[in-house]
């Protein structure tokens, strides 16, 4: 079980049509495939997406951090050992991406050794999580039309809705259509990637009260500290903390403060080991959590599903699962499905995905 191999490999596949939100946009998956290969000839596998608005990596950054700090920091240990390999990763600061998939890469190691389902390994509390797909900006007919057909071709009934641009009006019209396009039985909620200030967003929320929105993410900066408390204390739904607070002392400092009262969590920043902690943290303080995406390929979303169906408290919402969706290929050998608005989770063994190594050789970009 004794790690010999860490490869960080770079890689790139365009998407069909780009995600535009308040903090950015994507328009090509310019991920790392992280690869942890043990003495017995197992590699388990997990990808960084670079997020350099959010987290200030890059894809350069990931592999150089990869391969001159974490493989020698983690060489040697027993796939079983992912809290040495935490504390041995958390000297180095930041790079949330990197150490996460480090992480889920020797889970999904594990989990080939002993032949047993990272979902298992992690709780298996539920073989399936109902499916959120994330809408980016765009004109009000064209987001309907989206959502109309992932509904009507994959059963998608919860859509989290990008919001934050300047004047409101412009998302205000984007929710008005959906809600009327969709009827009164699907999911919508709201993610502002930090877009208005707090007054803004408390405009949006007077204007959306017949909307019927499940929750609200990130409406406002966390930075704005008693803008955001004071939305927060006017906020008739869960108001999620998704970028501003991405470790437990976050989560808590956030929550306790009165900053929110939900929260995001996504295994592309905190790996297996660190959404179990948000997880049960989240649980102890009594907020409610959402499986987020970070504009993850079909190898982090099989991570977000192992992760989100083992456990209870993130089962019970839908979770962002979809945004795959967009891309022009991907790297798996068996896609993942929606059916019926579900995601099956994999039965195994580790993540239950395998990398098509052609595919692997065609996009990555280190050859
Ligand atoms: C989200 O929930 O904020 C936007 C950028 C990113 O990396 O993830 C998102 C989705
Ligand atoms: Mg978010």
């Amino acid at each position: 079980m004794k790690i010999v191999s860490v490869r960080a490999i770079p890689y790139a596949i365009s998407y069909r049509r780009p995600l535009h939100f308040a903090s950015g946009s994507i328009d090509v998956a310019d991920n790392v495939l992280v690869e942890v290969e043990t003495e017995d000839g197992v590699v388990g596998v997990a990808e960084a997406p670079p997020r350099p608005y959010t987290y200030g990596e890059t894809q350069q950054s990931i592999k150089a951090v990869i391969d001159r700090l974490f493989a020698p920091a983690i060489d040697g240990l027993s796939v079983l050992d992912t809290e040495k390999a935490r504390s041995r990763l958390a000297r180095t600061v930041g790079n949330p991406t990197a150490k996460a998939a480090i992480d889920m890469a020797m889970w999904d190691a594990r989990g080939r050794t002993f032949d047993a389902s990272v979902h298992n390994l992690l709780g298996g509390f539920v073989d399936s999580l109902r499916v959120s797909h994330m809408l980016g900006f765009a004109e009000p007919t064209a987001v309907v039309e989206e959502a109309l057909q992932l509904r009507e071709e994959m059963g998608i009934t919860s859509f989290k809705v990008k919001v934050g641009r300047r004047p409101i009006r412009l998302d205000v019209e984007v929710c008005r259509a959906l809600r009327d396009g969709l009827g009164d039985n699907t999911e919508l909620y709201l993610d502002g990637n930090r877009g208005w200030s707090s007054s803004e967003a408390a405009e949006a929320l007077r204007q959306l009260s017949d909307v019927g929105l499940s929750r609200v993410e990130e409406l406002c900066p966390a930075d704005d500290v008693l803008g955001r408390r004071w939305l927060v204390s006017r906020c008739p739904v869960p108001f999620v903390a998704d970028e501003s607070a991405p470790t437990p002392a976050d989560v808590t400092r956030e929550i306790l403060a009165g900053a929110a009262t939900g929260v995001s969590i996504k295994t592309a920043r905190t790996g297996f080991s660190g959404s179990m902690q948000l997880s049960c943290l989240a649980e102890g303080l009594g907020v409610e959590t959402v499986i987020g995406n970070q504009i993850d390929s079909q190898v982090g979303t099989a991570c977000s599903l192992a992760f989100g169906a083992s456990r209870e408290s993130t089962s019970r919402q839908a979770a962002e699962l979809s945004n795959y969706l967009d891309m022009s290929d991907d790297l798996l050998a068996d896609p993942l499905t929606i059916v019926q608005g579900q995601m099956q989770v994999r039965p195994g063994p580790g993540l239950g995905i395998e990398i098509d190594r052609k595919k692997l050789e065609y996009y990555r970009t280190d050859n």
